[in-house]
Order: structure tokens, then sequence, then C-alpha cells
């Protein structure tokens, strides 16, 4: 029985940015006696069904996002006679969904590193449970990936994971409920080793793929310190000082090594942890801003975000201590106005973001804001080519709605208008040119021109969606 690993993707453009990292950690957890995996990355090359023999068996991770594609692998891969399973946030959300429409013999729930193996022997065996729930593993169980199988020079930046789940609870965010609140921390050994291993493969360019790099603030110190709490507080303290050991250790690495990640703005109040980045030389961040209004960061749950000058403050905090920030706003929330927009194009230019994207409010499955949402839909929720929107992922993705949730006083077309403008104007040439000041010399100025256009013209536009926007 050969192992097959498929990353689904409609759109393939033989290079990539970052790694897929759950492709190479699922090969890491098949056992040798099946061999090494076949990894097939979509968004590299479509896969070749005919590689896919009877009795192999295909294993198909999704996000919402592209598991209409999944779904249509998962047929093919059972019509060549193979088993099918799926796995990955969105099959963790609808395990069911995978065996009804993705032709799937069974859907795995959870973390795939330590399930993965009993899977594979009950399908040996003739009989797979149709669901498997593979949990949340402790720090210690997680698998570092297989990079000796990453094709060469198909991906610009890598990724790596040094802590899983978050201890807050944005509505649009699912990270909380499906990784949990507890911050699962990678002892730094393992993460060091992938990242040398690498080095050696010639990457220089890393994302440390995590939901929030910095899972404690001295705000949740100090918390636990009023509340008396010990036990927490050491608990607390030790995940600190974990973090400034492996910040300490990245530093070590050659000057050349460059990393970016996400954080939450809390960080600007906690210099110390700033600085120990730069060291590091994790360069940027993806800091999620949300909104430019206190009624806005209630609305999302997110009243440790600041608004005003306060959050000017902070975040021209992270530029003083060499943090580059990729800003993340999201528009259409309730208590969005028209001078809403205004507001956030000129914070965005004020706070000296090096980079910034504007994001629709958009449910995504597992989160506060689509239970509410599928709530409000009734049990006769509007259809889309006889699909329930409220399962909108069942469709191609040309025949989505661009906005899902309807806003009190402005239409979807305004709505999408105005975002359009702040993009404009925040990636305007003379904007950009101002920006680029950023870099050393001219010819950095240039290509961070080219990257700012590069990136304004793949995202903006294509009414992409809340991601946790950290
Ligand atoms: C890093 C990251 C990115 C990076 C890199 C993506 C990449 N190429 O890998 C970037 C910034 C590019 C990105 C982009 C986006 N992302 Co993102 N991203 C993440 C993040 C933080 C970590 C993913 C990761 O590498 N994890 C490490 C691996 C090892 O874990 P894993 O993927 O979960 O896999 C484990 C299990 O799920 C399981 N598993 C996975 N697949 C399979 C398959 C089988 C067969 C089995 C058995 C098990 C299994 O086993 C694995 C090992 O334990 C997650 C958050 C999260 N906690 O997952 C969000 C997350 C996946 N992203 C999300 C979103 C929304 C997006 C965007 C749509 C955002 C946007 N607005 O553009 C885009 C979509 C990009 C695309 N088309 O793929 C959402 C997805 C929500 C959903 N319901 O689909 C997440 C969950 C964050 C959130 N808010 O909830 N993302
Ligand atoms: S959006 Fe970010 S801070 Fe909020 S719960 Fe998700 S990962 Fe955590």
């Amino acid at each position: 029985m050969k192992v097959h690993l498929v990353n689904p993707s409609d759109m393939s453009f033989g290079t990539a940015v970052i790694t897929p990292r759950w492709l190479y950690v699922l090969a890491a957890a098949t056992p040798a006696a099946f061999g090494n995996a076949e990894i097939c990355d979509e968004t590299l090359e479509q896969l070749d069904p005919s590689r896919i023999a009877a009795g192999d068996l295909v294993g198909i991770g999704i996000h919402t996002g592209n598991a209409f594609r999944g779904y249509q692998v998962g047929k093919i891969a059972r019509e060549r006679g193979a088993w099918v399973v799926f796995g990955g946030i969105h099959a963790t959300l609808y395990p069911e969904e995978a065996l009804d429409f993705g032709a799937a013999h069974c859907a795995v729930k959870g973390d795939g590193d330590v399930v993965w193996s009993q899977v594979l022997r009950d399908c040996v065996s003739g009989s797979p449970k149709r669901i498997y729930d593979g949990g949340r593993v402790e720090p210690g169980q997680f698998l570092p990936a297989r990079w000796d199988l990453l094709p060469e020079n198909s991906y610009m930046w890598a990724s790596v994971q040094t802590v899983r789940g978050c201890s807050k609870h944005c509505s649009f965010c699912s990270v909380w409920r499906t990784d949990g609140q507890r911050p699962r921390q990678r002892a730094s050994d393992t993460v060091i080793q992938e990242i040398v291993q690498l080095r050696r493969k010639g990457f220089r360019f890393m994302a440390l793929a995590d939901d929030n790099f910095y899972p404690v603030s001295l705000t949740d110190l100090r918390l636990a310190e009023r509340q008396g709490n010990t036990q927490k507080l050491n608990q607390l303290r030790t995940i600190r000082s974990e973090r400034f050991e492996l910040m300490e250790r990245l530093a070590d690495l050659p000057a050349d090594t460059v990393f970016f990640t996400q954080i939450t703005m809390e960080a600007a109040e906690d210099t110390d942890f700033l600085d120990a980045m730069r060291k590091a030389r994790i360069k940027g961040a993806l800091v999620g801003v949300e909104t430019v209004t206190p009624e806005g960061l209630k609305t999302v749950f997110k009243d440790f975000n600041s608004s005003g000058v306060s959050l000017v403050q902070r975040l021209q905090t992270f530029r003083e201590h060499g943090i580059h920030v990729l800003g993340s706003f999201i528009f259409g929330l309730p208590s969005d106005e028209p001078d809403t927009f205004d507001a956030t194009a000129a914070l965005a230019q004020e706070s000296g973001l090096t980079f910034a994207q504007f994001v629709m409010l958009t449910p995504f499955p597992g989160t506060v804001d689509f239970q509410r949402w599928e709530k409000a839909q009734g049990s006769t929720p509007t259809r889309i080519s006889g699909v329930p929107v409220t399962r909108y992922w069942l469709t191609p993705a040309a025949s989505r709605p661009k906005m899902f949730m309807p806003h009190p006083s402005m239409s979807s077309e305004e709505l999408r208008e105005r975002t359009q403008g702040v993009w404009d104007r925040f990636y305007s040439l003379r904007s950009i040119w101002e920006r680029s000041r950023c870099t050393p010399n001219l010819r950095a100025r240039l290509a961070f021109i080219f990257v700012s256009k590069l990136y304004r013209q793949m995202y903006a536009g294509t009414g992409i969606s809340t991601d946790s926007a950290r």
C-alpha cells in the first residue's frame, strides 16, 4: 500500500510562497513500513490520478477554502480503488461531510501526529473506523516535519510551528476552539533542529507558523499574580522563559536567516520581548489590528487591542524595536460607519506599518460569528445553486457571495468599494515610496515597491476574508 498525501488547490503555479506544513508532518507520522509518503501539493501542480493504484491510501488535508477541490480529489482517489482519508481544520469541524461529499472511508478530527499510524493500520486490515479523533497532542508529541521529502526550489518560505493554540477568544477565529486556549509550546531543541535542516536545504526565510507567537502577556502574569494563583503563575512564567530561550537560540543562527510570525499587539508593552525578537531576527509580524473603533473591538471580543492614540503608539513601538508590522484590518463589522474607512486609512499610514491587509468580515465555521450567522439564517437559509449559503464551501468559489453578513447601514457593494478605496490609498505609489524609506539603499527601495504592489495585487479585489487576524 502506497501512502499519498494531497494538499488540494484549484490553481497550480509551479511555485508557492509557504510550505504547507501538514504534508511533511503527516509524512513524518507515516510508519517506515509504508515507505515514504508520496506528496502532492496542488498549489505546485495538479494531482496525476494515474499515480494512485487500487489499494493505495490517499490522505487529503482541507481547510474551508479548499474543501471543494479536496472533495473532488477524494472522489477521484476512491474511483481508483484507494482508501480515502480526510483531515485538517475543515474535516475536524465537519467530519461527516468528508464522508458524504468527499467519498471518504474515514475522517480524522484534530491533530494527525499520533493517530495517523492507527488509521493506516486499520485500513491495511480492511476495517477503518468512520471517524477518528486525534485530539490535541501534547507539545512533546508534535512531530518534526520530514523536510528531506521537500521538492527542491519550489517554495520561498519554509514553515516551522513553535506553539499551537491561543488563549484569546476572538469572535471571527476558530483557532481557540479547535486548537485550544492552552498554548502548546514545542521545546526549542526540536524547533532549532528543523530550522538547521531547512537552512541546509537552502532556506533563509522561515515563517513561524504559530497562531500567536506571544502566548503569555504581561497582563496574564499580573492577573495570575493578583489572583494569588501560584500554580498558574509558574506555568505562565515557564512558557515565557521558554520563549526567550528559543529566541536566544534563533539569535545564534547565521545572520542571513530571517523569520516572520503572527502576534497580538499586547507584545508592544513588553519591550524585552520585542528586543529578543529583533535579536532573533524575527523581522516581521502580522498583527491583528482588526478595527480602529472601540465598539468594533468589543464586537469581535478583542478588548485587549487598543484604539485611537494608544493604538498608533503600540504599532509604532514594534517599529521602534526593529519589527516590521503587517497590520490586518477587518471591514464590515456592524459598528463600521462610512468614516471608519477614512479613519482606518489614516491610522494605517500614521502608525508606521510596513504592509497592511484590509479583509472583509467572513463567517468561518467553528467561530462565534459563524454560529450567530447560521442561527440568523434560520431553518430556510438562502440557497446558492441549491446549496444553503451556510455551507458555501460546497459550491465553486466563483459562485460564492463576496459578503455573507448583511451590514445594518451599508450595502455589500458600498462596503466593497470603500474597502478597495483603503487598499488604493495605502498602496498608492506615493505612500509606498514614503514607506520604502525603511530599506537601506535604492535597490532595496525598488524591491520594496515591487513587493508592495505585488502584495496589493494578490490580495485586494479577491474579496479575501478574515483570517485568524491575530
Ligand atoms: C501558517 C498559516 C497560514 C500561512 C501558511 C499557509 C501554508 N501554506 O501552510 C498563510 C499566511 C499563507 C495562511 C494563509 C491563509 N490562511 Co492560514 N493558517 C496558518 C496557521 C496559523 C498554521 C497552519 C500550520 O501550518 N499548522 C501546522 C500544521 C502541522 O498543522 P495543521 O495544518 O493543523 O495540520 C495538523 C492537523 O490539522 C492534521 N491534519 C491536517 N491535514 C490532515 C490530513 C489528514 C489526512 C490527516 C489524517 C490529518 C491532517 O494533522 C496535522 C498535524 O497535527 C493556521 C492556524 C492553525 N492553527 O492551523 C491558519 C489557518 C489554517 N488559516 C486560515 C485561513 C482562513 C487562511 C486564509 C484563508 C487567510 C486569508 N484571509 O487569506 C489563507 C488561505 C491560504 C490558502 N489558500 O491556503 C484558517 C482556516 C480556517 C478554516 N476553517 O478554513 C486557520 C485555521 C486560522 C483560523 N483563523 O482559524 N495561513
Ligand atoms: S485571532 Fe489571533 S488572538 Fe484571536 S483567538 Fe485567533 S489566534 Fe488568538
